[in-house]
Parts: C-alpha cells; sequence; structure tokens
C-alpha cells in the first residue's frame, strides 16, 4: 500500500537530518502559494484566454516586435513586486542558515527565495528586479518598469528590457554552472512546484547522483519514477512540517 503524505514528510525528514548538503531545485509551483499563478496548473497563465499565446509572448520574437504588448502581459501577469514569500521559502531560508542547505535553483523570475533570506540562489531564468537598456547597457530597477506605463525606456531612449530569459533566449551561464555543480555535489535533492517540461534548465536535475532524491509536486512528471520519494502535495505544506 502506497504511504501517506504524513509518512513520507517523515521519511524526508529522516533524510534531511543525516544529509550533509542539501540542495533545492524549483519552479513556479513553489510560488502558487504566494498567489502568483504558474503556466501549466488549471489556474495556470496557459490555460486562460489572452491575444496571444503567452509562450508567444513570452518569446523574444515577440519583445522584439510587439514591446507594447508584451509589456502589458508582463506587468499584469509576471510582475509581482508585492507577492510574499510562502511557508516553502521561508523553511528553505531556515535551512541554509542552520547549515543544511547549500543552495536553490530556481526558474522563478520573482525574487522571493531571497525575499525570505536565502543567499545561494541560483536563478536559471533571471529575475524582474534586474532590468537593462538595451542600446547603452544601464542597469535599473523594478520600479523603473512597475511604475510607468507602457514600454519603459532609458535616459538615452533605448528600451529597457528585464532581465528574464525569454523563449529562443539563453540561459545565464554563470547561474547554470553554479547549478550544476550544487546538484552535482549534492546528496539530496528535493525537486519541486515544476513540471519539469521547460528545457534546458529541467536537464539539470540529471546532474544528480546523491543519495535521494524527493519530488513535490501537485501534477505527476517525468521524473516521478526515477524520484525516491513522490510527494503528490503542496510543497509551502510539506516543507512546513520540516524540522530544522
Ligand atoms: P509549470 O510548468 O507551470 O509547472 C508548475 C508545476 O508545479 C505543475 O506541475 C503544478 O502541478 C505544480 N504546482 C503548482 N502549485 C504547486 C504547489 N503549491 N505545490 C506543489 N506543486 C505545485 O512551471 P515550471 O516552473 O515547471 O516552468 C518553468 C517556467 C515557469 C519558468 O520559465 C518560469 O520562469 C515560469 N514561471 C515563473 C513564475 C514565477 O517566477 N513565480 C510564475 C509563472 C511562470
Amino acid at each position: 500500500m502506497e504511504k501517506s503524505v504524513s509518512e513520507k514528510v517523515k521519511i524526508l525528514q529522516d533524510w534531511i537530518n543525516n544529509a550533509k548538503n542539501v540542495v533545492f531545485f524549483g519552479g513556479a509551483g513553489v510560488s502558487t502559494e504566494s498567489g502568483i499563478p504558474d503556466f501549466r496548473s488549471e489556474n495556470g497563465l496557459y490555460r486562460q484566454k489572452f491575444s496571444y499565446p503567452p509562450e508567444v509572448m513570452l518569446s523574444r520574437t515577440f519583445f522584439d516586435a510587439h514591446p507594447k504588448e508584451f509589456y502589458e502581459f508582463y506587468k499584469e501577469r509576471m510582475l509581482a513586486v508585492d507577492a510574499m514569500p510562502n511557508a516553502a521559502h521561508e523553511k528553505l531560508a531556515q535551512m541554509e542558515k542552520k547549515g543544511k542547505l547549500s543552495a536553490v535553483v530556481t526558474q522563478n523570475i520573482d525574487g522571493l527565495h531571497q525575499k525570505a533570506g536565502s543567499k545561494a540562489v541560483y536563478e536559471l531564468h533571471g529575475s524582474i528586479y534586474r532590468n537593462f537598456c538595451m542600446r547603452c547597457g544601464k542597469a535599473y530597477g523594478v520600479e523603473k518598469i512597475s511604475s510607468q506605463s507602457g514600454v519603459p525606456h532609458c535616459d538615452c531612449g533605448g528600451i529597457i528590457k528585464p532581465s528574464v530569459v525569454l523563449y529562443e533566449e539563453p540561459l545565464p551561464e554563470d547561474a547554470w554552472n553554479k547549478a550544476a555543480q550544487a546538484i552535482e555535489n549534492a546528496d539530496i535533492l528535493i525537486i519541486a512546484g515544476t513540471s519539469l517540461t521547460v528545457y534546458p534548465a529541467a536537464y539539470l536535475v540529471q546532474y544528480f547522483k546523491g543519495d535521494f532524491c524527493a519530488l513535490i509536486n501537485l501534477a505527476e512528471t517525468s521524473a516521478d519514477p526515477k524520484s525516491d520519494l513522490f510527494l503528490r502535495a503542496k510543497v509551502g505544506e510539506v516543507l512546513s512540517q520540516i524540522e530544522v
């Protein structure tokens, strides 16, 4: 008979107690409990109707051709500056502080791990908090984007682009290398809140060669059969039960 979620939480707790190096790999599902919709859940952005499909609007070709429409969608749906960390972000920050967790590898762009206090966060898809002028390279914070209507422009007249990785764009090399190394050195890998369908990010979990892999996700994913423990539950609810 399959173990209950609480029995599985106990197993995870035991692994964490005995682990030297835990790494967390997460996606948009880590922030749904903070009120930010993911892409592929029932209430996710991919199930909603827009003038263009979200995966089109979040492509580099679309950004270059239709910056106004990009920014309308981005500001309304992706720029979650008021969102607050949930129990998952808080517990991961605590685990790092106590020396239990060496890194958070995230596909999210919302900055909530840092808001909760995590330091070693490798952002594979960039961050809404970093923006730059496409003409002169000047850096801007998120206020420059959130406080203006329309397409944000630099003092030099160039268009400002968020440092978030759009479809067709490469991933930041530094974050990728650090994430790969962290996962390779981990003895426990916790994968959570991700459909593991967005590549190359999802490929990173293949670098894991440690002792145990736990997967916490509401929907099934390609990694279920490979994980040592699959908790079909909310990541915030699971991690809030872990004691460190
Ligand atoms: P996804 O493809 O939307 O998958 C999310 C997964 O999380 C699904 O399998 C859900 O079943 C699961 N899920 C949702 N809520 C929970 C929960 N509370 N507990 C456990 N599981 C849950 O998202 P991925 O991250 O896999 O896809 C990668 C994209 C999504 C990246 O490019 C992100 O930048 C992008 N994204 C990020 C944000 C954000 O920064 N918060 C929001 C929306 C999309």
